[in-house]
């Protein structure tokens, strides 16, 4: 099986990396009200929602999926999350935690930039009251750029020699130098392309002739490629989010902006599993014993909480948004579901009686044969059936709800 997409949450201390990890995940990873409370970054798992397949055709009841879940047809599909150390202006040459921090999130797929949007926290992590969250957006993708580029001009003069020695293509030399962030040569090329679009050019200048104005471009556009991020706007339940928030939107009108309390959907979910409220994650319903009468009933003072929650983010925002933060880094990682199975008719796996046992997320485009490929390694496939036993070309690609189930026949089986 291809690896499950790795999302990485960023920002400065105290932004509320570790809250938003735990709100996703059972991680009960440590928070605290002071800079660099995580130093090792903690790793797990959440689960993004989406309508399943088995909901297509009715077989909800017997939708038992190997890994993750399936509610009622809603598909809960296991992704890896990433917490790590607060990022602090200058880390890129070692302030803070510095490039420890940067090296732990060099194989994610995307990042979640969890921002401080109740002004209570300086660009160091520190507890103070109205700073402006503005830059801290600028200055953390920075450090990042910063970080990434002094990797690859550490031994520029070298890269260069070898470059021309071997006569090789700048994408080549440039996948070689990317590598350890997991990028490939399709990467790098989508990446050129980038540069193309956001310098409206149509070729590179020689490598052996860039100068650093030059690389900070190719940088900048290996970065849209290859770290795709989701702001995500937090501690919205604080009063001083409201101006913030705006503020933020109007800079940064193209980029994926949700809004969170990751403070909120902990305390929810903690209270649910307490058997105090029934609470449908990332919604705004919340019942308490007033709604259920076999929950159990709250003192005053929790009541109280729960009331101020619902006024201040549920009815307010619609969420506490965590988990479209969460749907946001898989949209933006363009990302399909799609179901292997074995038997066409039946939507079953290589023994019983479940259906759609197995879900992996594919970029979206992908042609089926490299889906089939990836999931099946190094065999030889003789035919790829879809819905209705459809033979599907190697060529055609996956798309939302299209040559999303399928069957792949292998030698062996004849
Ligand atoms: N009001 C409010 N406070 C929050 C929210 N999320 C986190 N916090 C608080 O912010 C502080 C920092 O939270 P952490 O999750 O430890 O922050 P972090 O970004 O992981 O910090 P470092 O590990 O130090 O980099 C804690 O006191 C949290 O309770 C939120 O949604 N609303
Ligand atoms: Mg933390």
């Amino acid at each position: 099986m291809p690896r499950e997409p790795l999302i990485a949450i960023v920002g400065k201390p105290s932004s509320g990396k570790s809250t938003t990890l735990n709100s996703l995940t059972d991680a009960g990873a440590k928070v605290g009200a002071f800079p660099f409370t995580t130093i090792e970054p903690n790793k797990a798992t959440g689960y993004l929602q989406l309508p399943c397949a088995c909901s297509r055709f009715g077989k909800e009841d017997l939708c038992k999926p190997n890994y993750g879940a399936c509610k009622k047809g809603t598909r809960f599909v296991p992704i890896m999350l990433l917490d790590v150390a607060g990022l602090v202006p200058g880390a890129h040459e070692g302030r803070g935690l510095g490039n420890k921090f940067l090296f732990d999130l060099s194989t994610a797929d995307a990042l979640i930039h969890v921002v401080d949007v109740s002004g209570t926290t300086d660009s160091n992590g520190k507890a103070t009251r109205g700073y402006d969250p503005l830059n801290d957006i600028d200055w953390l993708q920075e450090e990042i750029r910063q970080w990434v580029q002094g990797n690859l001009t550490k031994n520029w003069g070298s890269v260069v020699r070898r470059h021309t020695s071997t006569k090789s293509m700048a994408v080549e030399t440039l996948q070689r130098q990317f590598s350890g962030y997991g990028a490939n040569m399709n990467m790098v090329q989508l990446a050129i392309n980038q540069y193309y679009k956001d310098y409206q050019c149509t070729n590179l200048p020689p490598l052996e002739t860039w100068d650093n104005e030059m690389i900070t471009k190719i940088v900048k556009s290996f970065l849209k490629i290859k770290f795709p991020t989701v702001l995500a706007l937090n501690k919205i339940d604080h009063p001083d989010a409201d101006k913030n928030i705006s503020k933020i939107v109007l800079k940064y009108p193209n980029d994926k902006i949700i809004l969170s309390s990751a403070i909120t959907e902990v305390f929810l979910r903690k209270l649910a599993k307490q058997g105090y409220v029934q609470y449908e994650e990332g919604t705004e319903f919340v019942d308490t014993h007033e709604d259920i009468d076999t929950l159990k009933v709250m003192d005053e003072k929790l009541s109280q909480r729960v009331e101020k929650i619902r006024d201040l983010v549920l009815y307010r925002f619609g969420s506490t948004g965590v988990v479209q933060v969460l749907q946001a880094a898989v949209d933006i990682l363009d990302l399909v579901p799609v179901y292997p199975v074995r038997n066409m008719n039946t939507f079953t796996g290589s023994s019983g009686n479940n259906v759609f046992r197995d879900c992996v997320m594919v970029k979206r485009g992908t042609q089926v044969g490299a889906v089939a490929r990836s999931i099946m390694g190094d065999v030889t496939i003789v035919a790829i059936e879809g819905v209705g036993g459809i033979k599907i070309s190697e060529e055609d690609v996956v798309d939302k709800g299209k040559n999303d189930i399928l069957s792949f026949k292998l030698v062996s089986n004849n």
